[in-house]
């Protein structure tokens, strides 16, 4: 089947990018698995590929199907989220600077701290939730607006339109990481950013199975550039990388309805315990963005997280004590994850920055997954006893 420009985003997922192969009529898209291309005479290649790192057919099909989910006119697709970051900021030049949250993955706040700010770019982490506080830290050299909504691990939201009027208004572009939300939960380009990032290692792989990252442009000319940093730095994702995010893709609307349904009844479980001293979800009328969530999301996505009264002691015992959530970093795939952001995936950060930040060191944060919820609440009850 081919896909028609109005076709919605259940049938987008699954067919965008991916007609039955031209030679064979295979119904999947093919694993490209060659790293070059014959040519018919120097510079002549036979088909449109030349090498691999350049353009392969099957990483081709997912960046026209991510170009697709998230309304932009390119997709390109890379070996993890952060080389996606790491070409989005291979545009920018000594004295360049960058406006972003004060809540972000860890990695994201390393990549930009330990390693860009070296090369001269700079950084303001602000909190991007207020957008008084965007405005102020705008200066003539910014260029980039980088937002992460809902952030990582605190699930606060950023008003994405407003805060891409704002960057406009400077001369900058906005930039949203959507991994949390994924494009069928929010469409950052069709409210107004320029620049959408994700790591589709989590909700567009979906499984846990592999790494992979991808920026998607509203902008030809901008797509363009970053194409170019994609092939010249060379972070590029494997034919059978490619094929799994593709596969998760497809199933990409179903999972994450249930992932939703699943931690709206975590989160409200969570928020009845007296043991738990305050929920992080943007689906919690007790959220602060909770108003601008029902504006900017379909939903409120499949993370959680939350303090515990018993401070870091309590939240290691919690993440010891779950059986059906594994104890481990990541989020986004089938199964259920618990984690520690400031000793795992927030460690990078130094502790005086996290807890400026308002990321306590006692935080526990939930990847839920779509097993069925009575099991789920089951288990965070036992953790919870273990916790007591
Ligand atoms: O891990 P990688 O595919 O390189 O993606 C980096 C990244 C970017 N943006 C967000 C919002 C992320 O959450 C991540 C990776 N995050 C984890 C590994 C984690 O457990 O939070």
């Amino acid at each position: 089947m081919s896909t028609s420009d109005d076709a919605r985003f259940e049938t987008l997922a699954i067919h965008a990018g991916q007609e039955p192969d031209p030679v064979t009529g295979a119904v999947m898209t093919p694993v490209y698995m060659t790293s070059t291309y014959a040519q018919r005479a120097p510079a002549q290649p036979v088909g449109d590929y030349e090498y691999s790192r350049s353009g392969n057919p099957t990483r081709t099909a997912l960046e026209v199907n991510l170009a697709a989910l998230e309304q932009g006119s390119r997709g390109l697709a890379f070996a993890s989220g952060l080389a996606a970051c790491n070409a989005l900021l291979d545009r920018l030049e000594p004295g360049d600077h960058v406006v972003t949250g004060n809540d972000l993955y860890g990695g994201t706040w390393r990549l930009f701290s330990r390693v860009f700010e070296r090369y001269g770019i700079r950084f303001s982490f602000v909190d991007t939730t207020d957008l008084a506080q965007v405005q102020a830290a705008l200066t003539e050299h910014t260029r980039y607006v980088y937002l992460e909504t809902p952030s990582n691990p605190l699930l606060r939201l950023a008003d994405i339109g407003a805060a891409a009027e704002l960057a406009h208004g400077a001369g900058a572009l906005c930039v949203v990481d959507n991994t949390f939300a994924t494009p069928y939960l929010q469409q950052p380009l069709a409210l107004g950013a320029d620049i959408v990032l994700h790591s589709l290692t989590k909700y567009l792989g979906g499984h846990s199975d592999v790494v992979g990252g991808a920026l998607v442009a509203r902008d030809p000319a901008i797509g363009e550039e970053l194409a170019f940093y994609q092939n010249a730095v060379g972070g590029t994702p494997g034919p059978m990388d490619c094929f799994l995010v593709l596969r998760g893709i497809k199933t990409l609307a179903v999972r994450m309805d249930r992932h939703c349904a699943n931690a709206a009844a975590v989160a409200a479980h969570l928020e009845a315990s007296p043991q738990v001293e305050r929920v992080h979800y943007p689906g919690l009328p007790s959220h602060a963005q909770h108003e601008l969530c029902a504006r900017q999301m379909r939903a409120p996505g499949g993370m959680v997280s939350f303090e515990l009264a018993g401070g870091v002691a309590a939240g290691e015992a919690f993440a010891m004590g779950t059986k059906v959530f594994t104890l481990a970093e990541s989020l986004g795939g089938v199964e259920s994850l618990v984690e520690t952001p400031p000793s795992m995936t927030h460690a990078s950060i130094p502790a005086e920055t996290r807890r400026a930040a308002g990321l306590q060191d006692g935080l526990v944060r939930l990847s839920v997954g779509i097993e069925h919820e009575a099991d789920l609440l089951a288990d965070l009850d036992r953790a919870l006893a273990a916790a007591r």
